[in-house]
């Protein structure tokens, strides 16, 4: 058996029951063939992949709170530490039902290869818990996000590891969670990103990962002769990363047509009027169906079936394994020729086959949407100088560093003999690096 092969055995053998962790390692494995074939001796003495499949640590705690009738709560919460090769620990906390330990692994995982491809110094980590923020007060969530950093505290710091948002964690949150650990620790440190402006956030930082997805689609598209102008997109999901997916896709002159949630989509064949959708779900906290109250020409569909809208580029940004084989078909016979990831592994295994293989261009979200760590990564370099940039500046670098990172993918693709397969050139692009400073660094 390959050197390969053997280790993603051993992943599945040894990490049972984490089925979102099997698939993102075998994704990368299998991308990795070519790059580990050539160094099979040197890399096995070395047990590199073990060592890369293993988190570095993961931690794991009870988060005690009380509920507005007094009640007590128990959740779980989970930080994941992946790799620290190239720089301090650096990834995001989500809060969802579905969050356990295999699934906060495969974040942290992707993760690892996302933050290498920024080009800045920072390692792979992940983290959360099954706390639902859903129809809780906002007491609630002070009480949860202080219970859960009390414990927290303990492991992270500006050198260490640097937590911030995903999916069920945005502004609010992070504010919650950085009061606590200032009080617990006494350290005024960039800790945390995705901070309020007034206390050591950056600006561009919430546009970031929507923002740096239409960028190297944008590049990608230019890069095949295509043009973003005048084109129509779906998007998935209506929160942080498909709200400013769609606002810079429409500043770029393409017309959105839809987006949804978890209860179903929204069409709108005049375009999506973002003003309308930032109401609902960043000051309301409603859900995308009261769209229609306000424009009532545009149709919601209640459930999944948001793949099956014509359209020529699609941008899943929801979550995990929300786009399938049959929803990559739909695309394709519908005139789709783009697929961008702004969520993390959106795609199900079949479903990236198909696009890839179909001819489809296709971007993975761990280059897709690595913008938003990137300029996590710019606002810890403000917080360690003790000053903020300005817009325009972070949102050049911002985009300077989407184009590297397609630039990186394109000519690793190129390298290894599979030009334009994005998939394989963004993970070898992110595992050399890695690999670099793990084998300088010694057997740790
Ligand atoms: P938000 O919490 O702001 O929004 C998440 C959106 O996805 C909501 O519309 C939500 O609907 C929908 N969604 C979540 N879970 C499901 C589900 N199980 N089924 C259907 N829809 C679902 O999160 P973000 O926008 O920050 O994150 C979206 C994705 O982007 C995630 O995969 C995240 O890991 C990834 N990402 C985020 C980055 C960031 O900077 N925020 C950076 C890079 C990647 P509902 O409200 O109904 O739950
Ligand atoms: O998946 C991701 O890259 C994020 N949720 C952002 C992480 C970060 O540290 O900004």
């Amino acid at each position: 058996m390959s050197y390969v092969d053997e280790i993603y055995a051993k992943v599945v053998e040894q990490n049972p029951g984490e089925a979102e962790f099997h698939q993102a390692v075998k994704e990368v494995l299998d991308s990795l063939k070519l790059v580990i074939d050539a160094n099979e001796e040197k890399y096995r003495k070395m047990a590199l992949l073990e060592r890369m499949v293993e988190p570095e640590r993961i931690i794991s705690f009870r988060v005690p709170w009380v509920d507005d009738n007094g009640q007590v709560q128990v959740n779980k919460g989970y930080r994941v530490q992946f790799n620290s090769a190239i720089g301090p620990y650096k990834g995001g906390l989500r809060l969802h039902p579905s969050v356990n330990q295999g699934i906060l692994k495969f974040l942290g995982f992707e993760q690892v290869f996302k933050n290498s491809l920024t080009g800045l110094p920072i390692g792979g980590g992940k983290g959360g818990s099954n706390f639902d923020p859903k129809g809780k007060s906002d007491r609630e969530v002070m009480a949860f996000c202080q219970s859960f950093m009390t414990e927290l505290s303990k492991y992270i710091g500006a050198d260490q590891d640097v937590p911030a948002g995903d999916i069920g964690v945005g502004a609010r949150e992070i504010g919650f969670l950085y009061g606590q650990y200032k009080r617990m620790t006494g350290l005024y440190e960039g800790v945390l990103t995705g901070k309020g402006l007034n206390y050591g956030g950056s600006l561009v930082r919430t546009q970031a990962t929507g923002y740096g997805l239409v960028y190297i689609l944008d590049e990608m598209l230019k890069a095949n002769n295509k043009e973003l102008a005048g084109k129509t997109v779906v998007i998935s999901g209506s929160g942080n990363v498909a709200i400013y997916a769609t606002e810079k896709a429409q500043q770029l002159g393409a017309k959105v047509v839809a987006l949804s949630d978890s209860n179903g989509y929204i069409y709108d064949k005049d375009g999506i009027k973002l003003d309308v959708v930032k109401d609902i779900k960043e000051v309301r906290r409603g859900r995308i169906k009261e769209y229609v109250n306000t424009v009532p020409s545009a149709v919601y569909t209640e459930g999944k079936g948001i793949w099956t809208i014509k359209c020529d580029i699609a941008l899943p940004c929801a979550t995990q394994n929300e786009l399938n084989l049959e929803d990559a078909k739909a695309l394709k016979a519908n005139g789709c020729f783009a697929v961008a990831e702004g969520a993390n592994m959106p795609s199900t295994r079949e479903a990236t086959d198909f696009f890839l293989e179909s001819g489809m261009l296709f971007m993975p979200g761990k280059a897709a949407n690595a913008g938003g760590v990137a300029t996590s990564a710019l606002e810890m370099s403000q917080n360690s100088q003790r000053l903020a940039w300005t817009f325009e500046e972070v949102d050049a670098k911002l985009k300077d560093i989407m184009v590297n990172i397609f630039a990186k993918a394109d000519d690793a693709a190129k390298r290894y003999g599979v030009a334009g397969n994005y998939v394989a050139g963004a993970n070898i692009a992110g595992f050399e690096k890695v690999v670099d400073a793990m084998m300088a660094q010694g057997i740790v």
